[in-house]
């Protein structure tokens, strides 16, 4: 049977209305897998019942993550969307807590980071001196923008039998402090953090690119981490 795979919503605040870019649809489906989008909410025995019905959950990209969760104060943050804050939180909470196989990307990310108790760069070029990163932005998204070190030993390396890979770049918020649990297992050539996992649960990936957007007649990476993804699936 083909695995159930939930993805968490889009939110676009001014029809308070749910979408989906349909590159996570497709990634899922060309891999092999039943995609499902979950519904935008914090109600914590609803994300259980249905999280103990799916396979796994992808954790997709957005807006900026209101820093008051980290503990912040809003200084290079955009506009925070309390709806989705609480519902993704909510959704990675729960699932990492039941050992759901979860792979975040972009935002996504950066929320595992911070449901771990970790911290965000809230602008990298305004906080990090001299950083210039994605300073050339296609906002196309399907090419890669800049290489990321792969930390030798960790899945993600062993997974793409290489330590070097090129990926796409759209995020001007990144890890600062790493959350509880997790370990560095991608890092920019500019030193920034873009990916972390939880060696301590079936498969937590969080990745600081989109995988799903990525080109991938023209990329194999992409594919071989939602493979690994879905593999981890009993
Ligand atoms: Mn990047």
């Amino acid at each position: 049977m083909k695995p159930l795979i939930g993805i968490t919503p889009m939110y676009y605040a001014e029809y308070k209305a749910i979408w989906m870019i349909n590159y996570y649809i497709d990634a899922m489906e060309r891999n092999g897998a039943l995609p499902v989008v979950l519904p935008m909410t914090a109600d914590e025995e609803e994300i259980r019942a249905i999280l103990a019905r799916i396979d796994g959950i992808i954790i997709t990209g957005g807006e900026d993550i209101n820093p008051e969760i980290y503990g912040e104060e809003n200084r290079y943050s955009g506009e925070p969307v309390p709806v989705r804050d609480a519902s993704d939180s909510a959704w990675v909470r729960i699932a990492i807590e039941m050992d759901k196989p979860l792979l975040a990307t972009c935002r996504g990310t950066q929320m595992v980071n911070v449901v771990c108790g970790g911290t965000l760069y809230q602008d990298l070029h305004k906080d990090i001196e001299g950083n210039e990163h994605n300073s050339v932005a296609d906002i196309r998204w399907v090419n890669a923008q800049h290489n990321v070190d792969l930390v030798p030993g960790s899945p993600i390396a062993e997974v793409l039998g290489t330590v070097k890979i090129p990926v796409n770049s759209t995020h001007h918020q990144a890890i600062r402090k790493v959350g509880e649990g997790l370990e560095v297992m991608a890092v920019s050539e500019d030193g920034i953090t873009e990916g972390v996992y939880r060696p301590d649960k079936k498969f937590v990936w969080a990745v600081q690119w989109h995988p799903e957007m990525l080109d991938h007649t023209k990329y194999p990476e992409p594919d071989k981490i939602f493979k690994a993804f879905l593999s981890s699936i009993d």
